[in-house]
């Protein structure tokens, strides 16, 4: 296998390592934290140690440079991210930015001399610490707003500027991320599946077609917050309630959405004032809805929204909804995708196409530049979990397949 053995996974559970929440039971290192600089340390001597030469941009999107025979044809980038979402696992994202290390450690020591660029990114904050992710993906596309740094915040309501600030970056130097896409070649990012398909298939890996996306927004229920006790049931306009009504609409109007492929979520619930004894006057739900499908996701988003007023006015409440992201499913790019299976091929590794269900920061450049992606299975599927796990055999296979298909794309 191309890396040396047991490197990859060794670095990966070091990586685990820089947790702010170890209690919980899984990893949680969020963008901009002092943990996280202190992970990405470690991850830009790993990359001078492979013989590339890091730099980070005004986001603190991370690059490992390998420059090629011809510097200024457009470059090949690979890469994923280090930051997780809340008590998450050890591989989502770490396995894109340690796996390319690898597979340029191993094409170095190949002999290989790529004619373009080869860069590792480690992108800022593809997982949502301010309610959206991607935010270091998105400013290199151009598509952050300085007034977006200060309207994104945490649930804390730290904006993403004031995070930017206190990990020593400048706000005001946004525009300074923006990668021109006419530099860029193609962009292949290895990445856990997430999800069962290739388990449940016996493939050991993944070539990935299209990448679903997100269209999230909050709904916010206002009723009457009133005595627990004293209110009779007949009299109350319980918020809580309507708002539960939602979650079980939501559910089903994905359930039943015509591609098949939908999904709806409500992972983020809160309700005021949050006692015991008093019925609850207001709650937000934040709601993910995806679909590599934009059109079967744009009617469900509208089923939902029609059910969700038509709760509110059966018990007397009111309903607001406000937008979080709405984002473009993307295709990924014929000739990256024939690289992927020009590599398994040459590997004599099986491989199945699909779909992503999970966004990724290709989605975010896809936009822009040819991009793909290449998937290794995750053991029953799970993911954004402790139990997240991916076996030594399968990563090695996933940075064999990256390295052939970056050695096709940057000679
Ligand atoms: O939510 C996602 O799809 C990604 O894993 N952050
Ligand atoms: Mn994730
Ligand atoms: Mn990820």
């Amino acid at each position: 296998m191309t890396d040396a053995p047991g490197r990859l996974h060794a670095r990966i559970a070091e990586l685990a390592t820089y947790n702010d929440d170890p209690a919980a039971g899984g990893i949680t290192r969020e963008i901009y934290t002092r943990t996280y600089a202190a992970a990405l340390e470690r991850v830009m001597a790993w990359m001078r140690e492979a013989g590339l030469e890091p730099r980070l941009d005004a986001v603190g999107n991370l690059f490992g440079t390998w420059a090629g025979a011809e510097g200024d044809a457009p470059r090949v980038l690979t890469g994923s991210h280090v930051d997780t979402t809340l008590n998450a696992g050890a591989y989502d994202g770490v396995l894109g930015v340690l796996g390319a290390i690898e597979a340029v450690e191993s094409l170095r020591t190949s002999g290989f001399a790529p004619r373009r660029t080869i860069e590792v990114i480690a992108w800022a904050g593809e997982e949502p610490r301010f309610g959206t992710g991607c935010v270091g993906s998105r400013a290199a596309a151009g598509e952050l707003t300085r007034a977006d740094l200060d309207r994104l915040v945490d649930r804390d309501g730290v904006s993403m500027a004031s995070a930017l600030r206190l990990a020593g970056f400048d706000p005001d130097r946004l525009a300074d991320a923006t990668i021109d896409p006419v530099s860029v070649h193609a962009l292949i990012e290895l990445h856990i599946e997430q999800a069962i398909v290739l388990e449940t298939h016996g493939e050991p890996i993944g070539i990935v077609e299209a990448i679903a996306a997100p269209h999230d927004f909050r709904l916010t229920y206002e009723g009457a917050a009133t005595h627990a006790g004293a209110t009779p049931m007949a009299l109350r306009h319980d918020a809580l309630v309507g708002a539960a009504e939602a979650i079980v609409a939501i559910e089903r109007l994905a359930t039943g959405s015509p591609s098949g492929s939908t999904v709806g979520t409500v992972g983020v619930v809160r309700a005021w004032p949050g006692a015991i004894n008093v019925v609850p006057g207001t709650v937000t739900l934040d709601v993910d809805v995806r679909d590599s499908d934009a059109h079967a996701r744009e009617a469900i988003v509208d089923e939902i929204v029609a059910t969700a007023h038509a709760i509110a006015a059966a018990r007397r409440l009111t309903v607001t909804v406000d937008e979080i992201v709405v984002d473009t499913p993307v295709a990924c790019d014929p000739t990256i995708i024939d690289a992927s299976v020009a590599a398994c091929e040459a590997l004599d590794l099986s491989f199945r196409r699909m779909i992503s269900g999970a966004y990724h920061d290709a989605m975010i450049m896809g936009r822009r530049i040819p991009v793909g992606m290449i998937f290794v299975p995750s053991r029953d599927g799970v993911s954004h979990h402790p139990d997240e796990y991916t076996s030594p055999d399968d990563l090695d296979r996933g940075v064999a397949v990256l390295a052939e298909a970056l050695e096709r794309l940057a000679r």
